[in-house]
């Protein structure tokens, strides 16, 4: 496959601004519309973020050797995504409801679902690691875009029953050229759904570049809807949180939906099947190493005056912590059984089903060993 040059593609030029409240450097930049979003944050909750993005990009880089060593049957590395997730999930209350892609592990591990519980299902041994209704996180979806139009159904339904909740959908830059994702939009629109489209622009929707699918920015494209939209640095945890607050204080007012693009990149595969040097240059990632995340914010918390070290030590702990017990968990998980694929289909006894179920264990059965 041909490495694709998107130099020669014009963008058009957007007509909203990129949010950015701490710069490359670590230092803080004034934002009139989004800065007193960030009033109740104190230098315990930036020390917490630090301590989000490294237990994650911790639990990014386990799950990716386990699956080298046959532990997983997949894996989708989050890497370089970390301030766009942490950033996000940070700003929403425990009671709005997330409908997040197959890359969005920080959202799920910040409400609360343990790592081993996340990687059982990259390892086959669960369709899903926890109970949506305890986290308020559905199961992570795998068909493109299509959570769009679950969490624009859960938002019609707040609004119908009058609850204070937003439902949020987390997505990619190539979801937003599925019909999914614009219907969705449409309805939310339509109803003035309390509903928060989060895109996260890693700039590869696997190896198709963002500009050869998207002539405008993604954020115009929500734009178009009526969407009240904001474009921030997505690896700029401060811009992420800010422009969350902001999206879903608009929903919580009544005034309808929103959408955010988080402008970030994926600094590794697509997924642990994919070998993305057969279609993108290493220059693109050397440029993006120096966004780091979390080298910005450990910038900033230096830029401030704090206890940096120490802040580092403990986050530190908590990933090394969080490593022994997900490998210790998933090396000695067990394999489900093969009936367990056809529990669950219907919530009722469903015959056709039990039917299939019974053909496949007597078909399985004619072999030595049985399964
Ligand atoms: C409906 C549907 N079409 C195609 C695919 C195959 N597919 C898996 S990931 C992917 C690219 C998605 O890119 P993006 O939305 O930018 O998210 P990212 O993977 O970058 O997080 C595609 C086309 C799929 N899973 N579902």
């Amino acid at each position: 496959m041909p490495i694709v040059s998107t130099q020669h593609m014009d963008v058009a030029a957007g007509s909203l601004p990129t949010h950015q409240l701490l710069n490359v450097d670590g230092k803080r930049i004034p934002d009139e519309e989004l800065d007193h979003h960030l009033k109740d944050l104190k230098e315990a909750d930036l020390a917490d973020f630090l301590r989000d993005m490294v237990v994650l990009r911790r639990m990014d880089n386990e799950a990716t050797a386990l699956q080298r060593q046959g532990q997983l049957g997949l894996w989708a590395p989050l890497l370089g995504q970390e301030a766009a997730q942490i950033g996000s999930v940070r700003a929403t209350n425990d009671d709005d409801f997330i409908f997040p892609s197959y890359r969005e592990h920080g959202v799920a591990w910040a409400r609360g679902v343990q790592a081993e519980d996340l990687l059982s299902v990259w390892r086959g041994a669960q369709a899903s690691g926890w109970d949506p209704n305890e986290v308020n996180i559905a199961c992570q979806q795998i068909v493109i875009g299509s959570q769009a139009l679950h969490a624009a159904g859960y938002g019609m339904g707040i609004k119908f029953d009058g609850g204070e909740q937003v439902s949020v959908a987390y997505f990619g830059d190539g979801a937003t050229s599925q019909g999914d994702v614009n219907e969705a939009m449409v309805f939310a629109a339509s109803y003035q759904a309390p509903v928060l489209f989060f895109c996260q622009n890693n700039q590869w929707a696997i190896s198709e570049p963002v500009a050869l699918q998207s002539r405008t920015n993604i954020a115009d494209r929500a734009h178009g809807f009526g969407l009240k939209t904001w474009r921030v640095d997505g690896n700029d945890i401060l811009a992420v949180y800010a422009a969350t607050k902001a999206a879903l204080a608009h929903a919580r007012h009544g005034l309808g939906p929103t959408f955010i693009e988080a402008v970030t990149y994926r600094m590794g595969s697509h997924t642990t099947a994919d070998d993305p040097t057969r279609y993108r240059k290493s220059e693109q990632l050397e440029e993006w190493k120096a966004k780091d995340p979390i080298d910005r914010l450990v910038k900033y918390l230096h830029e401030m005056g704090a206890d940096v070290q120490s802040y580092e030590q403990r986050a530190q702990n908590a990933a090394d912590e969080m490593a022994a017990k997900l490998r210790a968990a998933i090396t000695t998980m067990e394999d489900p059984k093969v009936e367990e694929l056809f529990t669950n289909v219907y919530a009722e006894p469903h015959e056709p089903t039990e039917r299939a179920a019974k053909n496949y264990l007597d078909y399985l059965a004619e072999f030595e060993g049985g399964e």
